[in-house]
């Protein structure tokens, strides 16, 4: 085909497989009424990539999944972690049940561990290969689904995560020796991976996309040059028999960056076609002769239209490299840079985004139209497509000019951002004003932020937003609720208080409906995991802060209390990486306003009275690049801008933050240098282990291990929590050490609230008995 797409959402456009999911998992649909209602799903979307133009010889990709496509090729390959055994069954295939079990764990049954799926707000589940793992073809969905696709009258193109991909984001099974790596078992997986394309092929597929991102990026675990090795060999292996009966052509995709240290494997090798992201990278230039004459006997598929931003794409820039990319290869073909996976379905289901607006996007349908246009100039010639490149290029002209996208007071003040905004003044100093005002006991306690989100207060807040609840009364629900949450910690005994987040639905979104240069959509959901969605914010011109935004909240908390309440907000990174961001300015740019913007509001809840201010940034190691040679750049940047947000504050407003992540490796430094007074991180479940790290590197600010692990509903005794207290003190001093929670409570029910919150505050004051402090 001329124009494909790498994949599509699978969510559904009002996510229905979501639905169907959770009833599923909460025992009130059947196996085969969830089968039922994917089944419907994918006919929908064949039926709906046809009528937008994907019609030639697969070009439709069959990429369904119930939940990860990680773990659908583990379970493909036989590879399910012995804990599961007994779920699968003597074929070796697993049920939806059992599937569901591996993906979220059950009782003390550990799930696979999630990590995120390179540089996205996408996570996947994590293979445990160990040295015994026994690979087989254990699972035929894959084949039922190109099957299902051929009977209703197209051919698809399955997609899978290829080999190399599969192990080198695998974890090492538990026990496995020291120096093992799951990429050791590559010979042992590819006759599995020869057996699925045969089975394929038999199914009636011509074409099977094999993924492999890992080839992109230098970051991961193997180094790049041994990906590349590994890339020889395993398509060397899956291209030995002929296309055919025995396999289909098979197109090698590389997305979310620049095929470098492999390109001359994937174009020495005996593939039939790779897709190039062209997107975050650019047309191979340079090439020796060799890898030259390799690509020039494969199909060149140029990924120029952004799979995992929603902006409209410049049509004469990617006919331009789609030209470059013709020169290159056997053939070409058009298409998204990445999976669509990363955005929502549709802007038909937007009703309500200005028009304006609406022009300069495109989601995932509109981009597999993008695609089809293209295809249709690479057909027809570029005078074929005149008009649509024509309207492309006027509403990027229109986009450029546009009120709100460049405001000059925004600009000026960025520009004049000197280094001492973004520096604070001596920590010792600080130290000692903090403690002058604060007056606080050894050991203090405090909460992330967030309290549990009743029912009632969704209600009231799906109700305010349809205007069937006056902004009045669901005012005083919110200050109801914030009352009642600082009157229970202070019966807690806790003494750095919180608002509770009532008001916020999302940490991000809330920020976005109050700055100017968002946008919100109705139905933008994108996968975040399984069948967990978030809906990015649209962030299309230059931000800046009409009003406060948090100030009432906070203030009001305060007036409850005489312990400090902490004011909340969310850093600038976490608001760009939770968002779809502008793609016609530096990143550093944005971070800035943002980071300007979230300075005033320091400012406003300082002189509201606030006395502890926290910024949080769950998402600062997550923007971290692919390649290490970006790395010292993006640190600097952001965090040059969480500086900015907060070096205005006074040497006795104490700044906290708040990372969502134990493992600090690359970025601890830069944890360092955000030169917050108070740090919370994740530890409950390592047990403290990231303190070692942190003592290495020499960190010597406040910091709050979490001693309760909020992401199970388990409330974890007085003991346990004196224990991990006490592993704390072995490596903190007791002057810097706080006690807190490893993440938010929203998500959390009132009861193991309110029962872990007791045993944190009970086992705080014993340590504090040991210490010889007040308790
Ligand atoms: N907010 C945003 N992005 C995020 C997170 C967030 N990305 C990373 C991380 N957190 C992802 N984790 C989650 C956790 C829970 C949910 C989504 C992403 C979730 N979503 C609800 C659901 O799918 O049912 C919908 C939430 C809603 O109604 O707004 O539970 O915290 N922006
Ligand atoms: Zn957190």
């Amino acid at each position: 085909p001329t124009a494909t797409i790498l994949g599509y959402p699978r969510i559904g456009p009002r996510r229905e497989l979501k639905r169907a999911l959770e009833s599923f998992w909460a025992g009130r649909t059947t196996a085969a009424e969830l089968e039922a209602v994917a089944a419907d799903l994918r006919a929908t979307t064949r039926a709906r990539l046809g009528a937008l133009g994907l019609t030639g010889n697969s070009a439709v990709p069959a990429a369904f999944s119930f939940y990860d496509q990680v773990l659908d090729a583990a379970v493909t390959v036989g590879a399910v972690p012995e804990r599961f055994a007994h779920l699968v069954a003597s074929d070796g295939t697993l049920d939806l049940a059992g599937y569901s079990t591996v993906a979220r764990g059950a009782g003390a049954l550990a799930p696979l561990e999630m990590t995120k799926w390179f540089d996205t707000n996408y996570h996947y589940l994590v293979p445990e290969i160990g040295p015994a793992t026994a690979f087989r073809l254990a699972s035929d969905r894959l084949v039922a689904e190109v099957a299902e696709s051929v009977a209703s009258g197209v051919v698809p193109r399955p997609v899978v995560v290829g080999p190399v991909t599969f192990l080198a984001l695998s974890k090492a099974a538990d026990g496995a020796p020291d120096g093992y790596e799951p990429l050791d078992r590559l010979d042992d997986l590819l006759p599995v991976y020869v057996a699925l394309l045969e089975r394929l092929a038999a199914a009636g597929a011509q074409w099977v996309q094999l993924d492999e991102p890992a080839l992109v990026t230098d970051t991961l675990r193997t180094a790049p040059d041994a990906l590349a090795a590994a890339a020889s060999r395993a398509y060397a292996v899956l291209t030995a028999a002929p296309v055919g009966a025995q396999r289909p052509a098979i197109l090698l995709a590389a997305p979310y960056g620049e095929l470098r240290e492999s390109l001359p494997a994937v174009a020495l090798s005996g593939v039939e076609a790779v897709a190039l992201d062209l997107v975050e990278g650019s047309v191979p230039s340079g090439l020796t002769d060799e890898v030259r004459a390799g690509l020039a006997a494969k199909v060149l598929v140029g990924g120029v239209v952004d799979g995992h931003n929603v902006w409209r794409a410049d049509l004469a820039a990617a006919v331009e490299r789609l030209d470059a990319l013709r020169a290159l290869g056997a053939g070409v073909a058009a298409s998204s840079s990445t999976s669509l996976f990363h955005v929502p379905h549709t802007l038909d289901d937007e009703g309500h985004l200005d028009a304006g607006l609406r022009s300069w996007l495109a989601f995932a349908d509109e981009k597999v139209a993008e695609v089809a246009v293209l295809g249709r100039a690479l057909v027809s010639g570029t005078d074929a497509v005149a008009a649509e490149v024509e309207a492309a290029s006027a509403a990027l002209a229109a986009r450029a000019v546009a009120v709100g996208v460049r405001v000059d007071a925004v600009r000026e003040r960025t520009a004049a951002v000197t280094d001492a905004d973004r520096r604070r003044g001596d920590v010792a100093e600080r130290r000692e004003a903090q403690a002058e005002r604060l007056r606080l006991p050894a050991l203090p306690t405090t909460t992330i932020g967030s309290f549990p989100q009743t029912v009632e207060i969704r209600k009231a807040r799906a109700a305010h937003a349809k205007g069937e609840l006056a902004t009045d009364a669901y005012e005083a629900a919110m200050r109801a609720e914030i009352e009642r949450v600082v009157r229970l910690q202070e019966e807690l005994g806790l003494d750095v208080l919180v608002h509770g987040e009532a008001e916020r639905n999302d940490m991000v979104q809330y920020f976005a409906e109050l700055l100017d240069g968002f946008a919100v959509t109705e139905n933008g959901w994108v996968q975040s995991y399984g069948s967990r969605c978030t809906r990015p914010s649209l962030l299309w011109g230059d931000v800046s802060r009409p009003a406060p935004m948090t100030v009432g909240w906070a203030s009001y908390a305060q007036s409850l209390s005489d312990k400090p309440v902490k004011g909340m907000l969310t850093g600038p990174v976490t608001i760009m990486a939770w968002s779809f961001v502008r793609d016609d300015v530096a990143k550093q740019e944005v971070a800035d306003q943002l980071g300007l913007a979230l300075r005033d509001e320091v400012a406003d809840l300082e002189a509201a009275g606030i006395a502890v201010v926290q910024v949080d940034e769950p998402a600062l190691r997550e923007l971290l690049p692919l390649r290490r040679e970006a790395h010292a750049d993006y640190l600097a940047w952001s965090v040059g801008s969480f500086r900015l947000a907060t070096a205005g504050a006074a040497p006795s407003t104490q700044v906290h933050t708040h990372l969502c992540y134990s493992e600090f490796g690359e970025v601890i430094g830069a944890i360092d240098a955000l030169d917050a007074d108070v740090t919370s991180i994740e530890a409950a479940r390592s047990r403290m282990e990231v303190l070692g790290e942190l003592e290495a590197a020499g960190f010597s600010r406040g910091v709050g291990p979490g001693v309760w692990d909020i992401h199970s509903p388990r409330v974890p005794s007085a003991e346990e929590i004196s224990e991990l207290l006490a592993l704390a003190l072995g490596s903190v001093d007791p002057s810097l050490l706080w006690v807190n929670p490893d993440c938010g409570l929203k998500t959390r029910g009132y009861a193991e609230t309110e029962a872990s919150l007791r045993n944190l505050v009970e086992a705080t004051r014993e340590a504090r008995a040991t210490l010889g402090a007040p308790v």
